[in-house]
């Protein structure tokens, strides 16, 4: 029990570490939290007009979202599924909550996306697919995270009957996930709503 306590601090800590801020430091560009949404995430980073900024953003922190998983699985094989559901959440709760970033983190979208590639693969095809979809037709990236985040949990249940097998805690943790992308994204709703949402590869102001 304390190894697996451990291991979900580990995730937690892993999800913590911000490669919006990391990512524009590095290569020099303004701090995402002082521009556009003031968002932590690859697509306010891209507002800086910086595409590989904004991919490599993406690509950090969904693979940290993954290594927490596949970390846990390797360091701990045949961990029951309660607990590998919770290195799920904790690496999402990280990003949102980073302890280097005084708990004042981004909304997951991309680190929820790593956690689906660590549970199954398809799963976030699927999950990104779909958010590319609605990406395309609709040019708001908000909207489009929103839209997947409903569906990765209908897709993880509806798949297990398909093609894998789903855990029950697995599917709990990804319906936490997923209504607490929307909670993050309530003012990119509000927005949304009246109109003045900022579609993809408009300029931070
Ligand atoms: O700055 O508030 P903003 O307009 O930036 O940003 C809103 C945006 C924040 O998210 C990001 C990350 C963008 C990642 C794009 C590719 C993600 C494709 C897969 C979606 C996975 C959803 C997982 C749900 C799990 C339950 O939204």
């Amino acid at each position: 029990l304390a190894f697996n306590v451990a291991l979900i601090l580990l995730a937690y800590l892993i999800g913590s570490v911000p490669f919006a801020v990391v990512v524009s430091k590095l290569m020099g560009l303004q701090d995402p939290r002082s521009y556009g949404s003031k968002n932590p995430g690859a697509t306010n980073v891209l507002r800086t007009g910086n595409k590989t900024a904004a991919a490599l953003t993406l690509l950090g922190d969904a693979a940290k979202g993954w290594f927490a998983v596949w970390l846990a699985e390797k360091l701990a094989p045949g961990i029951p599924a309660g607990a590998l559901a919770a290195v799920a959440l904790a690496a999402f709760l990280g990003h949102l909550y980073p302890v280097f970033l005084g708990f004042k983190g981004g909304k997951g979208v991309a680190t929820a996306l790593g956690v689906l590639v660590a549970i199954q693969p398809w799963l976030a095809v699927a999950t990104a697919a779909t958010w590319l979809i609605v990406a395309i037709f609709f040019r708001y990236s908000s909207l489009a995270s929103l839209v997947a985040a409903f569906f990765a949990p209908v897709y993880y249940v509806f798949g297990s009957g398909l093609a894998w097998y789903a855990q029950p805690a697995m599917g709990v943790a990804l319906a936490i996930i997923g209504i607490l992308l929307f909670y993050r994204h309530r003012a990119n709703i509000v927005r949304l709503l009246q109109g003045t949402e900022s579609r993809i590869g408009g300029k931070k102001k």
